[in-house]
């Protein structure tokens, strides 16, 4: 048997394999203790408890010691902006002082001043800044991202933040799952015209989809923004035409955005803060991933999804990031995750889930990522910690010590080595 690597004396293996559901339990994932983990290929070749299998061991394996650490699934960041230019920390007192985000947008900020900055950027830079946020974001145990347009808001500068997607998907070791947003905001140039920007992007999609450019398609279904017929309308000619569908749902105000994911049947619905009783029960009929995103709610000082609510009702529910330069500019998922242990009580076992097999099903992948299941991509992350809590107790810090992507190092000792 052809073994390239064997992580043996693992204190703590988070498999993720999903175990069978008794209850709207999320803790149900498989957690070996004093573990081995043999991979070939880039895949999981096999698993197991004690002393690695003799069988396993051919001449040319390299055995790694792993010392008692924990060893998960490479986490999954299932929402992020990722190619943007320019910053917006301009808004910041604007912020401090509780001017809403909204507001900052109708003033011709917010998404808009980053929709100024991404036209006039090149999409060198736009891969440049992109690049070392994925590399930050690497060095967190992220594997792969999720990554939206929507700071064109033409069909040339929507397909240029595209073509970067797919650069950047083929040159870095994170893959990247791509996403048309051209639904983010209406542009300046349609500032009294919404309707015609609309028609607009019924013309852009086959054009993308044509291109190969984005598997998902995803709207700003929001008060001012696009509204839920705006978002109907959108989503049903995406949906005729093959694209997978996400909508951000019920962020700020409720619009019963959720029980338009339920209808439609997007693949997810992300953020949720204001969801409705009404909308969780759509999300839940319809089989919709709940996609919380806390680091949003903490940066804004916002109310948080109500996550538990939502686990008991049985609704699937992922966490991601949301990275971006206006609601959540940070790379940090440890930080997400610690954010859902500290405020919304969530078990390192629940979090862990919804990071890495609810994440692979949020981006359509869960048949090759999202847990360490035998010829699924051995996408891993190495703590420097004895146990899983400890990610959680000692918090604001990043515990990762290395990262593995497809079955190669790419993070040794918190450094980048691809
Ligand atoms: O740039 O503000 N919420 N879109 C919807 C965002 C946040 C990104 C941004
Ligand atoms: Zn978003």
């Amino acid at each position: 048997m052809k073994v390239n690597l064997i992580l043996y004396n693992i204190g703590t293996l988070v498999t993720g394999k999903e175990l069978s559901l008794t209850s709207n339990s999320m803790e149900n994932i498989e957690v070996l203790e004093n573990a081995y983990l043999a991979i070939s290929n880039g895949e999981v070749l096999e698993y197991g408890i004690g002393e690695i299998p003799k069988n396993l061991i051919a001449d040319n394996t390299l055995l790694e010691d792993i010392h008692g650490k924990v060893v998960t699934p490479g986490i999954i960041d299932s929402h992020t902006h990722l190619v943007h230019y320019g910053s917006r920390e301009n808004e910041l007192p604007l912020k401090i002082k509780g001017v809403p985000y909204l507001e900052i947008l109708r003033n011709g900020g917010g998404i808009l001043s980053t929709v100024r900055a991404t036209r006039k950027a090149t999409k060198e830079e736009l891969f440049q800044k992109a690049k070392a946020t994925l590399d930050r974001m690497l060095c967190f145990g992220v594997t792969t991202v999720e990554s939206k347009s929507g700071y064109g808001l033409t069909l040339e500068e929507e397909i240029k933040q595209l073509e970067v997607n797919k650069e950047l998907d083929n040159k870095h070791p994170i893959d990247i799952i791509s996403t048309f947003m051209g639904a983010h905001a209406i542009p300046e140039e349609y500032k009294n015209d919404s309707k015609e920007y609309i028609e607009e992007i019924i013309r852009m999609l086959p054009i993308i989809k044509e291109k190969n450019l984005a598997e998902f398609c995803d709207i700003f279904c929001e008060d001012e923004v696009f509204s839920v017929e705006d978002s109907r309308r959108i989503l049903n000619e995406a949906k005729k035409i093959g694209y997978l569908l996400k909508i951000h749902a019920d962020e700020i105000v409720s619009l019963g955005g959720a029980e338009l994911a339920g209808e439609i049947g997007t693949l997810s619905a992300e953020h949720l803060m204001a969801v409705s009783d009404e909308g969780i029960k759509a999300l839940k009929e319809n089989n919709v991933i709940a996609n919380i995103l806390p680091a949003t709610s903490f940066n804004l000082g916002k109310s948080y999804a109500p996550v538990r609510k939502m686990i008991n009702e049985g609704v699937r529910v992922a966490v991601s990031s949301d990275y971006n330069p206006g609601s959540c500019p940070t790379e940090n998922m440890q930080l997400v995750m610690q954010i859902c242990s500290s405020q919304l009580k969530l078990t390192p076992l629940e979090i862990f889930k919804a990071v890495t097999l609810n994440a692979a099903m949020a981006v359509n992948r869960e048949k090759e990522i999202g847990s360490l299941e035998k010829g699924k991509k051995a996408d891993l992350v190495i703590y420097d910690t004895q146990n899983l809590n400890y990610i959680f107790y000692n918090f604001g810090i990043n515990h990762v010590k290395d990262v593995y992507k497809e079955g190669i190092c790419v993070v040794k000792d918190k450094k980048i080595c691809y």
